[in-house]
């Protein structure tokens, strides 16, 4: 594996979920294998789990850690080309990035969409400039079309707590404030897709994601009925996808912020969510600190995924 930006990158996923379990056994036992190898993170957006738990896991293979928020303390980066860079910007990231990849042995990047250009969001073209332009080892900590740490987090979660070999995962939009990503449904959609799992997605009309995406799952618009016998409901608020309202908000109709009494319907289901989220909006109080929701474990499970990602980096590139 030379970089990590999607589920195609990390090969069979059940050999992928075993590595994620040994790793989990005993998460010290590959401590040398980052010695003087030194990982470099950046952050064009806000993150509190993915800058933990990353950190984390390099710490636990021996590796050296160093963040750079790019909004806070660097030169702001201009990302256009053929841009007369006369206005707030100093630094192009055609400089910038080769510059940081010589003073590391592998890069993770968060750079989520900017809803200014689908087609720039879509061909991912920040993650892509850093694969191109570092020549480094190059993982994605949320881009602009998905989320693998998460996702493969998920992925884990789901195999720890269920109850039969082909559980009902049900992934709902639910509603929030502000225009978030498509990432997260993205990429877990991706993931599940792998799986033998039955993946339902729910939503209302207008919030359809890129049918490349969504795969062969069922698209059920009513909230309820797709809650209906479901093992695991994953919960997430994402901006519409389809054209003219790419990155828009259409609704924020609270009649789908999960409650009890659509839990109520399911077979019992864990509740899930990739956090930050926001109580009441997304889901009620009592069903995030209801025994059944699983939202802690998902995200301890985050520095499990990210240190089988970044050992199979560096096994892969750096020994
Ligand atoms: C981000 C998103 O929805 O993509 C990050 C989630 C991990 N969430 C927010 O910006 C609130
Ligand atoms: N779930 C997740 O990626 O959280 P952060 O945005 O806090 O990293």
């Amino acid at each position: 594996m030379r970089n990590f930006t999607s589920v195609h990158d990390i090969g069979n996923l059940d050999v992928a979920i075993q590595n994620a379990f040994e790793i989990k056994k005993n998460r010290f036992a590959f401590d040398l294998l980052g010695k003087n190898k030194t990982l470099l993170m950046i952050f064009f957006n806000s993150s509190l789990r993915t800058r933990l738990s990353t950190q984390k896991a390099a710490m636990n293979l021996g590796m050296n850690t160093m963040v750079l928020d790019v909004n806070q303390g660097a030169w702001k980066l201009e990302t256009e080309r053929g841009t007369v860079m006369d206005g707030d910007k100093p630094e192009h990231i055609r400089e910038a990035i080769p510059v940081m990849g010589s003073y590391c042995d592998i890069i993770g990047v968060r750079s989520f969409a900017r809803f200014e250009n689908k087609d720039e969001d879509y061909n991912e073209k920040v993650l892509n400039e850093f694969i191109r332009y570092s020549g480094k080892p190059v993982f994605s900590m949320e881009a602009a079309t998905r989320h693998p740490l998460q996702s493969y987090a998920d992925l884990i979660t789901i195999e720890e707590y269920k109850k039969t070999d082909r559980p009902k995962v049900v992934m709902t939009w639910a509603p929030h404030p502000r225009a978030l990503p498509q990432a997260v449904p993205n990429s877990f959609a991706e993931w599940i897709n792998q799986t033998d799992y039955e993946f339902v997605i729910t939503h209302p009309e207008g919030y359809e994601l890129d049918e490349k995406f969504v795969g062969n799952a069922k698209v059920e618009y009513d909230q309820k009925k797709a809650f209906e016998g479901a093992d695991f409901i994953y919960a997430k608020n994402w901006s519409a996808f389809a054209d003219p309202n790419y990155g828009g908000i259409l609704n924020e109709d609270r009649s789908w912020t999960v409650d009890s009494e659509k839990m109520a319907l399911t077979n019992n289901a864990c509740f899930m969510h990739c956090l930050p989220v926001r109580r009441n909006m997304i889901v009620t109080d009592e069903v995030i600190e209801s025994p059944q929701s699983i939202v802690i474990p998902e995200a301890v499970n985050r520095e499990i995924s990210a240190q089988a990602v970044l050992k199979r980096l560096l096994e892969d590139n750096c020994l």
